[in-house]
């Protein structure tokens, strides 16, 4: 018998662009390099005590986190693969205050590239999976230079979005606005490997990830929600809801993108001048397009979150992701207050 095809990520791309022209070349550059860094920060994370990598790295970011070793690694592996290539103009990184302009020395390319370098940080040192996530943008037409208000683009606009996933396995998940595709990293083989097509999400579900810790700063309509779940086969839901939180976004969506489920990260009371605690930009743009292309939902409780009209670069944002049916009946909590 012949065995099944390998269809690496470089040819998936390459095919994709013949078939559709989604794919037009410096994106499929970009999409590349990006791949070859998380190959990279992949390898530094396995590596874990026995590379000197775990623990913090005495510095904040911009949110005032304290940064992990890895967090940097891992933002300035994406910055040096992707820098000279001649496919980007400028970056953005939750690990970085201000926008990060193409050096002249290198070509300019038409592309911006927003990412959480290492989402998850907390589970850096407990070995729990954490994971990149990138998003990407066009840089606007008749622009001169690159400035953070070529950055500020709705996540409708985004032309590609995926994050990578160090977990028992390196699994890159992808779209351009054709369906979702993941890959798995060959370690032999050192490439990415296509494992699965056009993943679909079950409009609905019995799971829910919140961080339940935080129920007494939840606002009514998540509160009513997640009580409801918690009531089971008696209450109004009539069915047992599982619960599950990884505390890494970027596991917990792939589960959800695996066998549905519906995730949360809602505006709560501990800090009610911000919106939420995930980022716009880099967490929830991304995520959101691979949930809706994989057929599922994506609110902040009030709006589409990819409809969101960013105002600043690292812009937080109330997340309601998942199964279809479960995020537009919490939506619809909120429209009922
Ligand atoms: P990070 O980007 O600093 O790692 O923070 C984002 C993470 C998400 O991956 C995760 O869903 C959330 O923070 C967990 O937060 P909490 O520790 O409050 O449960
Ligand atoms: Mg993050």
């Amino acid at each position: 018998m012949t065995p099944p095809k390998k269809i690496s990520l470089t040819r998936y791309l390459v095919e994709q662009q013949r078939i559709d022209g989604l794919i037009p070349g410096q994106l499929r550059l970009l999409l590349e390099v990006v791949a070859r860094a998380c190959k990279s920060i992949s390898h530094a994370v396995n590596k874990g005590a026995l590379g000197n990598v775990l623990g913090s790295a005495n510095s904040e970011n911009v949110q005032g986190e304290i940064q992990k070793k890895l967090d940097i690694i891992a933002n300035e592996v994406l910055i040096e693969a992707n820098e000279w290539g001649g496919h980007l103009a400028g970056m953005a990184s939750e690990e970085m205050d201000a926008i990060y302009v193409v050096p002249n020395r290198y070509p300019k390319g038409e592309y911006l590239l927003l990412f959480d370098p290492l989402d998850g940080s907390s589970n850096i040192d407990v070995n729990v999976s954490i994971g990149t996530i990138f998003s990407v943008l066009h840089m606007p037409e008749d622009d001169r230079g690159v400035d953070e208000g070529d950055f500020l683009q709705p996540g409708n606009r985004q032309v590609a979005a995926g994050y990578c996933v160090y977990g028992p396995q390196t699994t890159l998940v992808l779209t351009v606005g054709d369906g979702v595709a993941m890959f798995t990293l060959d370690r032999e083989q050192g490439s990415f490997i296509l494992t699965q097509e056009n993943v679909r999400i079950p409009a609905d579900t019995q799971e829910f990830a919140i961080n339940m810790s935080n129920m007494r700063h939840w606002a009514p309509p998540v509160r009513r929600y997640i009580d409801e779940c918690l009531q089971g086969q008696e209450g109004p839901r009539g069915k047992d809801f599982n619960m599950r939180w990884i505390a890494s976004m970027v596991a917990d969506v792939h589960r959800i993108l695996t066998r549905g489920g519906v995730f949360m990260y809602p505006w709560d009371r501990r800090e009610p001048n911000k919106p939420g605690k995930l980022r716009l930009m880099y967490e929830a743009n991304p995520m959101a397009w691979l949930i809706e292309q994989a057929g599922g939902a994506a609110t902040n409780g009030k709006q589409r979150i990819m409809d969101i009209q960013p105002t600043k670069l690292h812009e937080r944002v109330s997340v309601i992701l998942g199964s279809k049916n479960e995020v537009e009946r919490v939506t619809s909590y909120h429209s009922e207050l």
